[in-house]
């Protein structure tokens, strides 16, 4: 009987399930559940918490976990789940969930009461510039932190908000037994106990020393009181972190399958695009937009931009995120009054290149580079057109994605693409112009949930004694779409690579003078 394997990628969003059947070597189910719409009464609104300052982006972790239950519902329903062998996942990371030491209310289901606060800051936090500032100066300076740790600090990095947590809310912080990272949340109610955190997903705190793979004394100390005890213990991202807990096998009929640690979605996107190897790359166009690919050794991000993370595969990965991703499409595909055909027909109108306009689309807190409050910039952008300011919107994305990987040493020749903007051929299409590099469209949106459920195998083989290469396991599995190969144009490498200078230039006026490029 062939045995399939769960992937769960909870991600700011939405949670989705993929189901792998090992023999057939087929994806064989997939949902998707939209927070926003499945659980009205929460109130969420794109996955968060509505909130008067606008560096405050919480969510209820008990969303999570909710929706973890209405999907499992679904897959004990319409899965053959007799023949499930082991579950993995993925989340959003940086955001913290804060518990008590006791973990038996996982175990009876009651998530609830694990809590000892009822939100969680998610990473798109950046209400935390303060501490950032005295954990960076504790441990030598932005270079030292990130040389230690892999990333200087960010205020959406869990460190920083665990001290913000520790000082505004002191009571309740000692209260608080154990504080787990969204994926070690969902893993805990899965086990029925407290679960550990994967080497992958820990490096997104600003506490794990990133060559050790273990906590850092020292970064514990800088950032808040007895922090070393109240975090859960590292593991390899393939640890087998329990069984299904019996509180799920009788509630919804599935069997003790084996719980592989959880991830980080980056990490897990990393898996499920098949990028294994020093040289591939992969850009998700999600809520944020992200450039990432696999590292053999550690390299620094010398100007702070990037982080390096720890990769599933035991090395590590690159990457740089950006906030104003879909949102900022969407932003400006709203204020055109646009549907999505309409913005990529719109698109396609502006020249290359847009006559030299750019934009900086910082409809929100950006994080790359660091700009701490609302200001999208306009240079040249003086119609009022919407095609020249589709065209801006993607242009910038694409160039600040170019530059700002260029910290990773390695020039990417071809691109996996994903996310759910990777739909769309008209804005992969400036990607593969502006990076020169061709892009293969990837089954857009499910790459953190399949990379989920091949982890759940690869480590499941592991486990009982018969490993399977990396490969092996992703190439069985990842496959591009069909037809979604997109070639850069050739006679527009040389006008991109001016777009870039021009777009540093810009980037640079803005970042230093609060006036330059305000009017559109
Ligand atoms: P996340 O996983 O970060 O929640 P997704 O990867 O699911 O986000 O992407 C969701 C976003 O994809 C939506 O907010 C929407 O802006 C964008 N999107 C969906 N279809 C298209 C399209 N055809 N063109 C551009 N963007 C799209
Ligand atoms: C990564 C990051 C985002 C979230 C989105 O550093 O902040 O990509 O993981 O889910």
């Amino acid at each position: 009987m062939s045995r399939l394997y769960l992937g769960l990628d909870c991600s700011t969003q939405s949670l989705t399930a993929v189901v792998i059947d090992v023999e057939r070597l087929e994806v064989v189910y997939r949902r998707s559940l939209d927070f926003d719409a499945a659980f009205p009464e929460l109130g969420t609104s794109h996955g968060v918490l509505p909130s008067s300052d606008p560096r405050v982006v919480h969510a209820p972790p008990l969303l999570w976990t909710q929706a973890l239950a209405r999907m499992l519902t679904a897959v004990a329903a319409e899965v053959d789940t007799s023949r499930l062998a082991a579950i993995s996942g993925a989340a959003q990371q940086h955001g913290s969930v804060y518990c008590r030491h006791d973990g038996s209310p996982f175990g009876a289901g009651a998530f609830d009461r694990a809590l000892t606060r009822a939100t969680s800051p998610t990473w798109m936090d950046t209400s935390t510039s303060e501490e950032c500032r005295e954990i960076e100066a504790a441990l030598g300076g932005p270079r030292a932190l990130a040389a230690l740790t892999g990333s200087r600090a960010f205020p959406r990095f869990t460190g920083p908000q665990i001290r913000k947590f520790a000082r505004e809310a002191p009571d309740a912080y000692q209260e608080t037994g154990r504080i787990h990272v969204v994926s070690s949340w969902l893993c805990s109610a899965l086990i029925g106990d407290h679960a550990p955190i994967d080497r992958a997903d820990g490096s997104g705190m600003n506490l794990m020393e990133i060559r050790a793979g273990e906590w850092s004394q020292a970064a514990l100390d800088a950032t808040a009181p007895s922090l070393g005890g109240k975090l859960p213990p590292l593991v390899p991202s393939a640890h087998v972190a329990g069984v299904l807990s019996p509180w799920w096998r009788s509630r919804f009929g599935l069997p003790p399958a084996r719980i592989v640690a959880w991830t980080g979605d980056n990490p897990s996107s990393l898996i499920g695009l098949g990028l294994v190897a020093e040289g591939q790359f992969g850009v998700s166009l999600g809520t944020s937009d992200t450039i990432f690919g696999p590292m053999a050794r550690v390299r620094i991000s010398e100007d702070g931009t990037g982080h390096v993370f720890g990769s599933p595969t035991g090395a590590w990965m690159g990457i740089t995120v950006f906030r104003n991703g879909s949102l900022a499409r969407e932003r400006v595909r709203d204020r055109f009054g646009l549907d999505w055909t309409a913005f990529s027909a719109a698109l396609q109108q502006a020249p290359p290149g847009n006559r030299g306009a750019i934009m900086l689309p910082w409809f929100e807190p950006e994080i790359t580079p660091p700009v701490a409050v609302v200001s999208p910039r306009y240079f040249d952008l003086t119609d009022r057109e919407a095609a020249s300011h589709v065209r801006a919107v993607v242009e910038a994305q694409m160039l600040a994605l170019a530059r700002h990987s260029e910290w990773m040493g390695v020039r990417p020749r071809q691109i996996r693409a994903t996310g759910g903007a990777a739909a769309n051929p008209a804005i992969l299409q400036v990607m593969a112009d502006v990076f020169d590099a061709e892009v293969t469209q990837f089954d857009v949106q499910d790459a953190a949930a399949l990379g989920a459920a091949i982890r759940a195998w690869h480590a499941d083989m592991a486990a009982a004694g018969r490993p399977i290469g990396w490969s092996d396991a992703t190439g069985a599995f990842v496959k591009p779409a069909t037809a979604s190969r997109i070639r850069p144009e050739p006679s527009r490498a040389a006008l991109y690579l001016e777009m870039r200078r021009l777009h540093a230039d810009r980037e640079r006026a803005a970042l230093n003078d609060p006036a330059a490029g305000t009017a559109w």
